[in-house]
């Protein structure tokens, strides 16, 4: 895999996922896509010194040390994790933000302590609704906020992982050793890495990284109104083709991807004359909660010609991955079939 990650900005460090390294069932960890607020730690923290503080509404706050949690039962979980504004730059009317084209998604196998466990241990009070997270990365901007980020306390409960393995290796320094938070099904910016401290709270976390960003808002609408992103959309993008690839007469082979954060995939699509008809592709692979599915369309391409393909998933919520995505101020949440379609050429 010497596919070379698309950079987008080195300080801090946004790069995304090449198509090809997509292709996969899990995401190499040396291609996993890269999101970060501020400056990743120069150096793994020490793990004789490193503490996870748990604290607010507990019965009683404590601190645990990273063997105590290797000493804890451990819980492995599959998830594709997905930057809210992935797919960013294929949206036909533009936003602001990095310019995601599809690689800003990874599927990874995980492995840590469920969340639950961890806050059983110190108690969870009767006036805890909501769970914060703080990060220990360094602030790049002037004002120095923390990445801090707080989910229900429900989900919390149910499906949010602490992890410290990522795909068989200790999670790599940049995707937030020593343990970073993972709430399965739900986009990148709920899954704070490089974890100090859990705090419990009564009401949701009050932040820049809660109130300004992370939100669905129109262009005229206050950032704190609109909804926060949580789960992810239903989509499927193509992994094969490339853009633009040229191909002799004859049988291609169409891959792709399929997500729907907590709900499961049950179709994908493709359609070869812009969605008048339908033709279904074939999920294979593994099938996990949480999880992406692979899929495959094969067809005979006779005629010389441009040919553009569009796939199409549906979920078990029945959500249909729209023809065009809802615009945001923020360009979040691209799931739109046309903005990922590829078209290639026969000679
Ligand atoms: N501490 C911290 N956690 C963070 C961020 C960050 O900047 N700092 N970025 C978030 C966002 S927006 C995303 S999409 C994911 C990206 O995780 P990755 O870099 O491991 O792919 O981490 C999330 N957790
Ligand atoms: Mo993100």
């Amino acid at each position: 895999m010497d596919e070379t990650m698309r950079v987008m900005t080195e300080t801090p460090r946004n790069a995304e996922t090449p198509r090809r390294s997509l292709q996969s069932w899990i995401t190499a960890n040396a291609v996993f896509f890269d999101r970060n607020q501020a400056e990743i730690p120069k150096s793994p923290v020490d793990l004789d010194t490193w503490r996870l503080a748990i604290d607010g509404k507990v019965n009683t706050a404590i601190e645990l040390d990273f063997n105590t949690l290797l000493d804890m039962p451990k819980a492995i979980a599959a998830n594709t994790m997905e930057c809210s504004g992935n797919s960013r730059s294929l949206l036909q009317q533009k936003a602001s933000g990095n310019p995601w084209t599809i690689g800003g998604v990874g599927n990874g196998v995980w492995g840590g302590v469920w969340l639950r466990d961890v806050l059983n241990k110190a108690g969870i009070t009767a006036s805890a609704r909501h769970v914060a997270f703080e990060g220990f990365d360094k602030p790049l901007g002037k004002a120095q906020i923390q990445f801090i980020r707080s989910i229900p306390l429900e989900k919390a409960m149910s499906s949010t992982l602490l992890a410290y393995e990522m795909n068989g290796e200790p999670l790599p320094l940049k995707h937030g050793f020593p343990l970073r938070g993972l709430a399965l099904g739900w986009t990148g910016a709920n899954c704070v890495k490089w974890l100090r401290r859990i705090t419990l709270l009564e009401h949701p976390y009050e932040g820049f990284f809660m109130d300004k960003v992370y939100r669905v808002f129109a262009k005229d609408q206050a950032p704190e109104t609109g909804e926060v992103v949580t789960g992810l959309k239903c989509k499927s993008i193509i992994t094969q083709p490339e853009r633009d690839a040229v191909f002799l007469p004859g049988e291609v082979t169409i891959l792709g991807a399929a997500y729907a954060g907590e709900q499961d995939v049950v179709t994908v699509e493709v359609s070869l004359d812009d969605g008048a008809t339908w033709q279904p592709a074939e999920l294979f692979g593994p099938h996990e909660p949480y999880a992406w599915r692979q899929w495959q369309f094969v067809h005979s391409f006779d005629n010389p010609g441009t040919y553009t393909v569009l796939s199409r998933a549906t979920d078990s919520s029945g959500r249909i991955q729209p023809m065009q995505a809802d615009w945001n101020k923020l360009g979040y949440g691209n799931n739109g079939v046309r903005e990922h379609s590829i078209s290639f050429r026969i000679e």
